[in-house]
């Protein structure tokens, strides 16, 4: 039987599903909804082909599957532009049972640091698609809240110098072979104790600092979401869907309206397969100013938030550990 500890919720989640070839107007009542109730929600007929993600999907776990040698070589501290990482998690001491490549998802930067041509060319079709996926939504998004100009949000991701960043993270299982997975096959430290745990926090919990993250996973299970009551909340893995959510620096701009949501991945102990997710995070420029547009502050909802540049920002975030709420230190 699976004990979840007391702050758990065994049962999953069921999150918003918000279909996106549905009408219009529809589409944007549901979408500002499921982000002010939840800030996570999963959408579907997202229009990124099957093969796209196909791709994606099997170049991550062929990437993953290699010696960890070979990993370092291709991606790691030797390459001049190190996107791969296993274990670390920001430059603050974080650690988690993950392991991870990082690529900046601007259209300048054009992912320079992926050698094989195919790779690469597998990676920026992936961005293409989700980066409209993430454009639409927040266009529907500022349109269903009101806001005069649509591309508000939209226009800072769409922008040559957007500082988007693109990540695969893959998770071990716990009890198996961890050493054909990844990156584990030294590892010791897992004791005895450790292995009669239910679970293990993979990577931490934290809320996303950039706007919009765009989410996939295959179907294996670990994501958890934290709302109002503080409580973890299993998410049923769903590989045909995007889960959405809410970035620090999109519930700046709507004032609250929006929350940024914690959570974390969890690995199983009677899981004994891979979990891969890849997040797109839809981020602005580093000089862009971010300040809620005027219909979202009133008289009865003053302003909640100073502005600042994202850099300001990310350069914050950066400073604290991954769990750290650095939304409250720009409060007003
Ligand atoms: C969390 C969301 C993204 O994965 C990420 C992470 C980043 C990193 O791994 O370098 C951070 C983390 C994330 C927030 C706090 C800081 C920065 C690790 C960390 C301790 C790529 C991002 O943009 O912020």
């Amino acid at each position: 039987m699976v004990v979840a500890s007391p702050t758990e919720r065994i049962e999953p989640i069921e999150l918003p599903v918000v279909d996106l070839a549905a009408e219009r107007s529809t589409v944007m009542k549901r979408v500002v909804k499921a982000s002010e109730e939840y800030g996570f929600f999963n959408v579907i007929n997202h229009g990124v082909p099957q093969d796209t993600i196909a791709k994606m999907e099997e170049a991550g776990l062929d990437f993953f599957a290699k010696p960890l040698a070979q990993k370092k070589l291709d991606f790691g501290p030797g390459n001049p532009f190190g996107a791969y990482g296993c274990k670390n998690i920001g430059f603050n001491g974080d650690i988690g049972e993950v392991e991870y490549l990082l690529f900046n998802a601007s259209d300048n930067d054009q992912f320079k640091n992926i050698v094989p041509s195919n790779f690469r060319s597998i990676v920026r079709a992936y961005r293409d698609g989700v980066r409209e996926v993430a454009c639409e939504i927040l266009e529907m998004m500022a349109e269903g809240m009101g806001v005069h100009d649509k591309w508000v949000f939209s226009r800072l991701i769409r922008d040559c110098d957007s500082d988007s960043v693109l990540r695969l993270n893959h998770y071990p299982p716990i009890m198996l072979n961890r050493d054909q997975c990844c990156c584990y096959k030294d590892d010791n430290d897992h004791t005895q104790q450790q292995q009669q745990q239910q679970q293990e926090v993979a990577f931490g919990e934290h809320t996303d600092p950039q706007i919009l993250t765009i989410l996939r996973s295959n179907d294996v299970g670990g994501l958890q979401i934290s709302l109002e009551d503080g409580l973890w909340n299993p998410v049923t893995p769903d590989p045909s869907a995007f889960s959405v959510n809410v970035g620090d620096l999109l519930q700046v701009m709507t004032n609250g309206r929006f929350v940024s949501v914690r959570h974390r991945a969890v690995t199983k102990w009677n899981s004994n397969r891979c979990r891969m997710s890849v997040a797109y995070f839809g981020a602005p420029p580093l000089d862009a100013s971010i300040v809620a547009p005027p219909v979202m502050v009133t008289p009865q909802r003053p302003s909640l938030f100073k502005p600042f540049t994202w850099a300001e920002y990310k350069k914050v975030t950066y400073s604290l550990r991954l769990g750290e709420r650095r939304i409250d230190l720009f409060t007003n």
